[in-house]
C-alpha cells in the first residue's frame, strides 16, 4: 500500500447549496470530481491526526464507489479512524447520532436526500461537524474556496475494503470499523419515547403503514416499528434501500407518495400512515382520509411534547424556517417560550440547539427534529406521533382538529415551479426585489400589505448573518406570500411560492386548502408575473 499524490485542477460549480453539494450522478463520475471536493473538505478541516470520522449514505447509485474512494482518501490524509455503516448505509439522522455518541470530529454523508437516484439521477455529499449537524455557511464556503484553488489530492492505492460485514480492518494506518447502521440510533429512540405505550397500542390492534419509498429509512423503520415495537410484518413497506429508489421520487409529500395517500383515503385505511425520504430525515404524517401539514405537525408535537419521556421536562424553545407556517409561534406563545425564525436549511438550527435555546425545530419541507441529534429526523417524527397517538387514544384527525380549535388554523400551501429557466427565475426575483419598497399599504384582493422585504437573518448565538433568504409579502391580518428559489435542485431553477392564512374561527376550519388560499394565490401570481416570467400557467407540484 502506498499513498499517492494526484495532480488535479479546480472544477467549476462545487459550491454547496442548501444542504451540501448535489449534482447529477454523471457529474460526480467525472475524473477527479468527487476527489477534488473531498480533498477540499480535508484541507479545510486541518490536522486530522487522531481524529474519527463517520461515513455513510442513503444507498443510492454511486454510494459504494464514493465510499471506497473516501476511505482511501481519508487514510491518505491521516484520519485515525472511520466508522462506516455496514453496506455503506447510514441515514442522515443516524450519522448525526453516531458522530455525537462517539465524539467524532465530524462525518461525511452521501445523499441527495429527496432527489431521485439511479445512474441518471442525483448524487450528493455533505460534511457534518462535531455537533452532528450540517457544516455552517462559513465552513461550506471555505470548502468551496478551496475547490477553486486545489492542485492535488492524496489517495491510498490500497485494495477495496469489505464494508458488508461488521468488524475492524485497516487502510494504511487508519482503522475502519464497520458498524451496524441501526443499533445506535434505535437505542437513542428508546430513550426518547415510551416504547411500552406504543407496544400496547399495536398489541391492541392499531394499524399503520410506513412507506420507506425504497430508501434508507427502511432498515430503521423495520427494526424499530416491527422489531422493537411489535407492529405486524408488512407495516413497513418498500423497506429495502435500492440504488434507484425503485424508480420513484423519494420525497414524502402527497404527490410523490401517492400510493400511500390513496391507501389512506380508503374507508378501511390503516389508523396511521407515514413516509420518509431518500436519507430518512424527512417525514410525512397522514391520518385516515386526513393529511397533516409539516407545519401543523411541528406545532402539534410542540404543544404535546410532554407525552414523550425525552421531553417531559418541557421544551426551551421552538425554531422554524421562515417559510414554515406560524402555527408553531402560537404554541410557543401559549407555552411562554421563544419561537425562532431562521432561513431555510437545517444548518441554521445548529447554534440554537447547541445553546439550548430551542428544543424542537421544523420546516415546511417535511422536516421535523429536536436536540437529540442535529439533523431533521423522519423516523423520530413518526415515533413521536406514535407516542402521541398511544397516550391520547384519539385519531390523527381528532388530534389535529382539537389543536386547531385551541390555537386556530394556519391554512398553508407551497406551490413549486420546477425546472424553470435559471435566468428567468433570477429576473423574477430581481423584479420582486425592486417592487418591495413600494408595496407597503397596497390593497389587493381585500388584503392590505403590512410590509414586504427580503428576509435577512442574524444568528442570535454567533452573530453570523444571512441575506436574501426569501421575499415575503406580509398582509395586515398576518397572511403571507413568500417567494424563494430552491437551493437543492440540480436542473435549472425551482421557484417556491409559500402561502399562508390564519383562521381563528372553528366554523371556517374545513375549507379545502387551495380554496381557502385562492385570493392569496391570485395575488402571488400577479405580483411576480409568474406565468409571464416562467412560461408556466400552473405549478409542477402543490403541497
Ligand atoms: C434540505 C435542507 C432543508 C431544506 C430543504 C429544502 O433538505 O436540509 O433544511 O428545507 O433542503 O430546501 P430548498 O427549498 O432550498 O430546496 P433535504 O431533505 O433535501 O436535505
Amino acid at each position: 500500500m502506498a499513498i499517492q499524490t494526484i495532480q488535479t485542477t479546480p472544477i467549476d460549480g462545487q459550491r454547496p447549496g442548501t444542504s451540501g453539494l448535489r449534482k447529477k450522478v454523471g457529474v460526480f463520475q467525472q475524473a477527479h470530481y468527487l476527489e477534488n471536493f473531498v480533498q477540499s473538505v480535508f484541507d479545510t478541516l486541518g490536522d486530522l491526526s487522531g481524529k474519527t470520522l463517520v461515513l455513510g449514505g442513503d444507498g443510492r447509485f454511486h454510494n459504494r464507489a464514493a465510499i471506497r474512494t473516501i476511505l482511501k482518501m481519508a487514510a491518505a490524509n491521516g484520519v485515525a479512524r472511520v466508522l462506516v455503516g455496514r453496506g455503506g448505509i447510514l441515514s442522515t439522522p443516524a450519522v448525526s447520532c453516531v458522530i455525537r455518541k462517539y465524539e467524532a470530529m465530524g462525518g461525511i454523508i452521501l445523499s441527495a436526500s429527496h432527489n431521485p437516484g439511479g445512474p441518471d439521477g442525483d448524487f450528493g455529499i455533505k460534511y457534518n461537524i462535531g455537533n452532528g449537524g450540517p457544516a455552517p455557511e462559513a465552513v461550506t464556503e471555505a470548502i468551496y474556496q478551496r475547490t477553486t484553488t486545489i492542485t492535488s489530492y492524496r489517495i491510498s492505492d490500497a485494495p477495496d475494503l469489505d464494508i458488508d460485514h461488521g468488524g475492524r480492518s485497516y487502510v494504511e494506518q487508519m482503522q475502519v470499523e464497520v458498524i451496524d447502521p441501526v443499533d445506535d440510533y434505535a437505542q437513542l429512540m428508546e430513550q426518547l419515547f415510551d416504547f411500552d405505550a406504543i407496544r400496547k397500542l399495536f398489541a391492541g390492534g392499531f394499524t399503520m403503514r410506513f412507506d420507506a419509498m425504497h430508501a434508507v429509512a427502511g432498515p430503521y423503520a423495520k427494526a424499530i416499528i416491527e422489531g422493537r415495537l411489535g407492529a405486524p410484518e408488512g407495516t413497513v413497506i418498500n423497506c429495502v434501500p435500492r440504488e434507484d429508489f425503485g424508480g420513484g421520487h423519494p420525497d414524502p409529500n402527497p404527490v410523490n407518495a401517492a400510493e400511500l395517500i390513496e391507501l389512506m383515503a380508503r374507508d378501511d385505511a390503516p389508523d396511521f400512515g407515514a413516509a420518509s425520504d431518500g436519507d430518512a430525515d424527512r417525514n410525512m404524517i397522514v391520518g385516515r382520509k386526513f393529511d397533516v401539514t409539516p407545519s401543523d405537525s411541528l406545532a402539534i408535537l410542540a404543544a404535546n411534547a410532554q407525552v414523550a419521556p425525552g421531553y417531559r421536562g418541557g421544551i426551551a424553545g421552538i425554531a422554524r424556517s421562515m417559510p414554515t407556517s406560524r402555527a408553531a409561534d402560537r404554541v410557543a406563545a401559549a407555552l411562554g417560550i421563544p419561537c425562532y425564525e431562521t432561513p431555510t436549511g437545517w444548518k441554521y438550527f445548529g447554534t440554537l440547539l447547541d445553546a439550548g435555546l430551542a428544543t424542537l425545530c421544523g420546516e415546511e419541507s417535511y422536516g421535523t427534529g429536536s436536540n437529540h441529534v442535529r439533523e431533521k429526523d423522519g423516523v423520530w417524527a413518526v415515533l413521536f406521533w406514535l407516542n402521541l397517538l398511544a397516550v391520547k387514544g384519539q385519531s390523527v384527525q381528532q388530534i389535529v382538529e382539537e389543536h386547531w380549535q385551541r390555537f386556530g388554523r394556519n391554512y398553508y400551501s407551497r406551490h413549486d415551479y420546477e425546472g424553470i429557466d435559471a435566468h428567468a427565475a433570477k429576473v423574477l426575483m430581481d423584479d420582486l426585489r425592486v417592487k418591495l419598497a413600494a408595496m407597503q399599504g397596497v390593497e389587493m384582493n381585500h388584503y392590505t400589505v403590512d410590509f414586504a422585504d427580503d428576509f435577512e437573518y442574524t444568528d442570535p448565538v454567533d452573530g453570523s448573518k444571512a441575506a436574501q433568504q426569501g421575499i415575503r409579502i406580509v398582509m395586515t391580518d398576518g397572511s403571507r406570500i413568500v417567494y424563494r428559489l430552491s437551493g437543492t435542485g440540480t436542473e435549472g431553477a425551482t421557484l417556491r411560492v409559500y402561502l399562508e392564512r390564519y383562521e381563528a374561527d372553528p366554523e371556517q376550519h374545513h375549507i379545502p386548502t387551495q380554496q381557502a388560499l385562492a385570493a392569496l394565490i391570485a395575488i402571488a401570481d400577479s405580483v411576480a408575473s409568474i406565468a409571464y416570467n416562467t412560461g408556466r400557467s400552473n405549478p409542477t407540484v402543490i403541497t
